[in-house]
């Protein structure tokens, strides 16, 4: 199925008048507040976020997984489920493939696809977290991190197979995520495990194309319980650097311990220049995966507005690659994810209403009640008729979860594939 032009105006008719009302009401008070409003729609617009092709099909825990029907099965229907997304939110640009699941057979007929929804191939995924077919060495007890040189070997030249793919698809990063890591006390030796880790990423950077970026990413536990080799930010960054220049640092929302400063890590890594990429998602406990400002729509307002000071203040770190990173046990995987982008682009724009001049001047003052209340006067502020109206500036839905309730998309994509169609990949 393919949302056009048509199902679009069909779908905003009945609240267009009602929009424009609260819209001139928002852009009213946000100018009498000294904002430019145009600006901030502009802001809004541009930030497109990049899916994951693992994120398209129901995930599951290690109990067990449900599936949902009507999955992409192949990766051109998992690039016509972003386009989806993106048709009705005009905020998902980009799809972010995991190999080796998504490997194209023909590279120019994908292009070609991914290209008629408007969407652009994003950061490459490499897996060396579980055994693939016919591979002669085994991942049980690690990949870049294993004690034995052919284990390494292989998961290095995975990683350059990787690049390749990615290159063909005109991708421009490779993010690496490790499950390696130990059980029990004793079972590794930390150091010589960093050691490897270390000169296994050099390898793989050294094949790096010069227009790339690697994205280290980490992670303190799971599927690892007593160890994991790149456990937080610190250790990440610290590989980043033996890397060089193209090597940085990933933040994964999910990926710390409860109640971890995540906004203080990011102000941290882009002062330095170091913030690659950012894998979005929400979490109660741990690396739950749940849906992007279901759970600490706060913490993730705090984290855009170091984000966004970051962008506007810190010309030695590149513009980040923006992803959601989150599983759908139980409900429709499109849903979620448009939950997720809603969730996203609210952050961001309450974020930008933060007026850093007047709370520098708080700061410098030392008035912390007048520093937490001009930020939580942008958390409180409702910011949707202007999500609603940068969607509308650009051909998107006024209400995209309604937009596609009312065109039973779902139906559709089981009409199309069948009632068992299972997506592929993690
Ligand atoms: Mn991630």
């Amino acid at each position: 199925m393919r949302i056009d032009n048509n199902h679009v105006e069909e779908i905003n008719r009945s609240g267009i008048k009602e929009h424009a009302s609260r819209f001139d009401f928002l852009a009213g008070i946000l100018q009498k507040g000294g904002h430019d409003v145009n600006s901030i729609l502009k802001k809004v617009s541009d930030f497109q976020v990049a899916i994951p092709s693992w994120a398209l099909g129901a995930g599951g825990t290690r109990f067990g997984r449900f599936g949902y029907k009507g999955e992409p099965a192949t990766l051109s229907q998992k690039i016509d489920d972003v386009g989806l997304l993106h048709k009705l939110t005009q905020s998902a640009g980009a799809i972010s493939i995991h190999i080796p699941w998504d490997i194209p057979t023909d590279y120019s007929s994908i292009k070609e696809l991914a290209n008629s929804h408007g969407l652009v191939f994003d950061a490459v995924n490499s897996n060396t977290f579980q055994d693939q077919v016919n591979a002669t060495e085994t991942y049980k007890y690690g990949s870049l991190s294993n004690v034995e040189k052919a284990v390494r070997d292989q998961a290095i030249e995975h990683n350059k197979e990787v690049i390749q793919i990615g290159e063909k698809l005109g991708s421009k990063s490779l993010t690496v995520w490790l499950a390696d890591g130990s059980n029990f006390p004793g079972q590794t030796n930390f150091q010589k495990a960093l050691q490897h880790t270390q000169d296994s990423l050099i390898s793989i950077y050294k094949s790096l194309p010069d227009d790339w970026k690697l994205f280290i990413e980490y992670k303190p536990y799971e599927p690892n319980f007593y160890s994991t080799v790149i456990q937080d930010w610190g250790t990440s960054l610290m590989l980043a650097n033996e890397c060089g220049e193209k090597a940085y640092t990933l933040v994964d929302l999910g990926h710390h311990l409860p109640n971890t400063n995540i906004e203080q890590i990011v102000a941290t890594l882009m002062l330095k220049g170091k913030l690659g990429g950012f894998h979005f998602n929400d979490s109660k406990y741990g690396d739950d995966d749940l849906t992007v400002g279901s759970i600490k729509p706060y913490s993730l307002f705090l984290i855009f507005n170091a984000l966004v000071y970051g962008i506007e203040n810190n010309p030695q770190n590149p513009y980040p690659a923006w992803m959601i990173d989150a599983s759908h046990n139980i409900k429709d995987p499109l849903e979620d994810l448009i939950q997720s982008l809603e969730a996203i682009q609210e952050a961001h724009a309450k974020a930008l209403l933060v007026d850093q001049n007047l709370l520098e001047e708080a700061q410098l003052s030392h008035d912390v009640v007048k520093s937490q209340e001009i930020l939580q006067d942008a958390f409180r502020t409702d910011v949707r008729p202007l999500l609603k109206e940068a969607r509308l500036m650009a051909g998107g839905a006024l209400n995209p979860l309604h937009g596609y309730r009312q065109l039973k998309v779902r139906n559709e994509l089981i009409k199309e594939r069948g009632i068992d169609s299972v997506a592929s990949g993690l």
